[in-house]
């Protein structure tokens, strides 16, 4: 076929609602957005395990250890999947991590503030998964398969993040004095970063027209920060606290709140990996990554032999 003739059969696809498949043929830019989009997405979740994961041991109960940790780990799933999505595009593992640990791939800027207090744990289910699900129940219906796929269980698994969070502040904030103003500092240091995971403005994102068009995003970053934003600013007064943003305000004309000036600034130098864990966060994975090769090593040497036919059983494939 020719070339033209495959990019109609794709175009009409979209069109369609058809999902494209990873044997399907593909602009070479559409495959180049989704490895660059999924594999962000999936270091992100890798890299997000670490905020949390260092309240891990100092969780205030049995049971909020038990379920902090369980949702950490639900994070390192959601990277694996959305490593095997980004795979399915002809890009190895190795190499998605390659370039994360040279500090050439990106991952989301909200995993480079610190993990203050215990109330950053309600502050970052809240608000970092919250403003997640409102970025990924969308893409559950992205025009590439593996990865609407992939968004489906992920978005299951975040939802329950979400209350977990809540459920933390919620707890906090009918607690003592000092517990009240444990959740208020949290949500001070937390709401502007959460509100700028959205990506920059409109105006300044040079990939949303494309991918909108190829339906990878069905809503811009503005729309979907805006979203996010009259959700929480109704779901705060339920926790008798407030948002650090002294322009927000009911606008019954747009039906949306309004809301003040995003620190643009702060964040190009975090995703530019000058934010306050950039380096932290970077060497850690790193430093995981090595000690883990003796894992792998293992694992494959096991994999190997399985799949070696077994002389001594009449070359049959054996089980190890
Ligand atoms: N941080 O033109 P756009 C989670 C980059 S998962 C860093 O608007 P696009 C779960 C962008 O890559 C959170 N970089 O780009 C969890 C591009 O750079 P490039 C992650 C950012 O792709 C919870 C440039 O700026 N979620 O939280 C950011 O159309 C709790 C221009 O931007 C996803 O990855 C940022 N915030 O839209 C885990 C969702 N924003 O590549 C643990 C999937 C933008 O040209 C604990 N991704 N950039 O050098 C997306 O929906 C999109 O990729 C956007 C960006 C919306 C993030």
């Amino acid at each position: 076929m020719e070339i033209i003739d495959l990019e109609k059969t794709f175009l009409d696809k979209i069109k369609e609602e058809i999902k494209i498949e990873p044997k399907d043929w593909m602009p070479v830019q559409y495959r180049k957005t989704l490895i660059r989009q999924i594999s962000q997405h999936a270091h992100s979740e890798i890299v997000g395990m670490l905020p949390e994961a260092n309240w891990i041991t100092r969780a205030p109960s049995l049971k909020r250890k038990a379920i902090l940790i369980a949702k950490v780990q639900d994070e390192g799933g959601h990277g694996l999947y959305l490593y095997s999505a980004a795979e399915t595009l002809n890009i190895s593992r190795q190499e998605m991590i390659d370039l994360l640990h040279q500090g050439k791939a990106k991952y989301s800027s909200i995993f480079n503030y610190p993990t203050l207090s215990w109330a950053d744990m309600g502050a970052i289910g809240w608000l970092v998964d919250g403003a997640a699900i409102m970025n990924q129940v969308p893409l559950c219906r992205c025009s590439f398969g593996p990865y609407s796929r992939a968004m489906i269980r992920i978005c299951k698994e975040e939802s329950f993040h979400q209350r977990q969070g809540f459920d933390i502040l919620w707890t906090l904030s009918r607690g003592s004095e000092a517990q009240k103003q444990m959740a208020q500092d949290s949500i001070n240091r937390w709401w502007w970063p959460s509100i700028m995971m959205f990506g920059p403005n409109d105006d300044a994102s040079p990939h949303t027209k494309q991918s909108m068009d190829w339906k990878i995003k069905r809503f811009s970053n503005d729309e979907l920060r805006q979203k996010f934003i009259d959700v929480c600013a109704e779901q705060v007064k339920l926790l008798g606290l407030s948002l650090p943003d002294k322009k927000l305000k009911w606008n019954e004309q747009r039906k949306h709140y309004d809301f003040g000036e995003i620190d643009w600034q702060e964040f190009w130098n975090v995703v530019n990996g000058n934010g306050p864990c950039n380096k932290e966060r970077l060497a850690a994975r790193v430093k995981a990554h090595e000690e883990g090769a003796w894992v792998r090593e293992a694992a494959m040497a096991f994999a190997e032999k399985r799949a070696s036919p077994n002389p001594s059983k009449g070359g049959e494939i054996v089980a190890a």
